[in-house]
């Protein structure tokens, strides 16, 4: 069987590192991938090709590749968005725009369905305040659609554009059967984390940071309060999600987006389960305001059993396995503690 062309865009961030590697290691895939970046030698082997650059001036490159999937990764994220927010509108709404607009022009042209995956986050549900995040508990994909920040906006308004480009881009008319088009699917993503990487520009970056700074015997000052929730996931199991929703025959699918779920832990949580493996970490509390009030929009936990029942989605990691069996034996080989 021939292989599958695939595009990552981001393919230098958290998520693209671990998609490359896995989409690698299963095979029958040739990847491009794409980043401001060169590619890091974590993937560089991996990789067919790399085009270096902005992606909103690079995605012309892209109109001559005969790509099957695309999973577009590159994004500013929620913290760094906030700071620059028009630069975050073009990077996270233009880019998304552009290479929707590329799939959809070659799927329509060539009569071929090319698959788009894209990133959402827990970040397009916004709560007006603590009681209310507590009341609404694990939320629905079609509660809370109320962003409080830059990168939710975009996120939330990328999602509607990908329903646009796979659904209305045309205008057919509404009982005619739709040709072969772009065939758009997302995932909001709760916080992830990582043994190998670090993220950078988010929110959630906390519990990652926390973790990885007591494996290393670093002090930890923590931006948000003790009883801080929000979702939390494994990389393992996001890259888990990506490649079995590619995989799912779209009959299978009523909807375009998707909540999946793994664990939500506190932030206080989070440290004294970092203090039970590593009894010498010290941990504190230093509260960003800003970055508190983004963290506080967010739902505590998120409600996947649309994902569950139609694409037979189930995390491997609950926080218990997440710890002992994930994150714990990969740190300590990494760090050497
Ligand atoms: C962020 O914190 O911005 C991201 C996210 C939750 O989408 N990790």
């Amino acid at each position: 069987m021939s292989e599958k062309q695939v595009l990552v865009t981001g393919a230098c961030g958290e998520i693209g590192q671990a998609l490359v590697q896995e989409l690698a290691r299963k095979g029958g895939y040739k990847i491009v991938t794409s980043d401001l970046y060169p590619p890091p030698d974590s993937i560089k082997p991996l990789v067919a090709e790399h085009v270096a650059g902005d992606l909103v001036y690079k995605v012309k490159t892209f109109y001559d590749y005969d790509f099957d999937i695309i999973f577009h990764l590159a994004a500013s994220l929620s913290s760094k968005a906030e700071i620059a927010t028009e630069e975050a509108h073009r990077i996270n709404v233009e880019g998304t725009m552009q290479l929707l607009m590329l799939a959809a022009y070659r799927s329509e042209k060539y009569k071929k369905e090319v698959k788009f995956l894209f990133p959402s986050s827990i970040a397009a549900y916004g709560v007006p305040n603590i009681e209310a995040k507590k009341q609404a508990g694990a939320v629905k994909e079609t509660e809370w659609n109320t962003p409080h920040t830059m990168y939710g906006c975009n996120k939330l308004y990328c999602e509607k554009l990908g329903l646009y480009y796979s659904k209305y881009f045309g205008q057919k008319h509404l009982d005619e059967k739709p040709p072969a088009m772009l065939d758009f699917r997302a995932i909001r993503f709760p916080g992830l984390i990582s043994a190998f990487t670090m993220p950078s520009g988010g929110t959630s970056d906390y519990g990652p940071e926390m973790l990885h700074a007591a494996a290393q015997g670093k002090p930890y000052a923590c931006f948000v309060r003790a009883d801080t929730k929000i979702s939390f996931m494994a990389m393992p199991d996001a890259i888990k999600s990506l490649l079995i929703l590619m995989d799912v025959p779209r009959e299978k699918l009523s909807h375009t987006v998707y909540n999946i779920a793994a664990f939500a832990l506190t932030a206080e949580e989070f440290r004294q389960r970092a203090i039970n493996a590593f009894p010498d970490a010290k941990i504190t509390y230093d509260i960003n305001p800003r970055r508190q009030g983004i963290v506080d929009s967010w739902p505590q936990d998120v409600d996947d059993s649309l994902a569950r029942a139609e694409w037979g989605w189930k995390a491997d990691y609950d926080a218990d396995r997440f710890f002992d069996d994930y994150f714990l034996p990969e740190i300590r080989k990494r760090y050497g503690k």
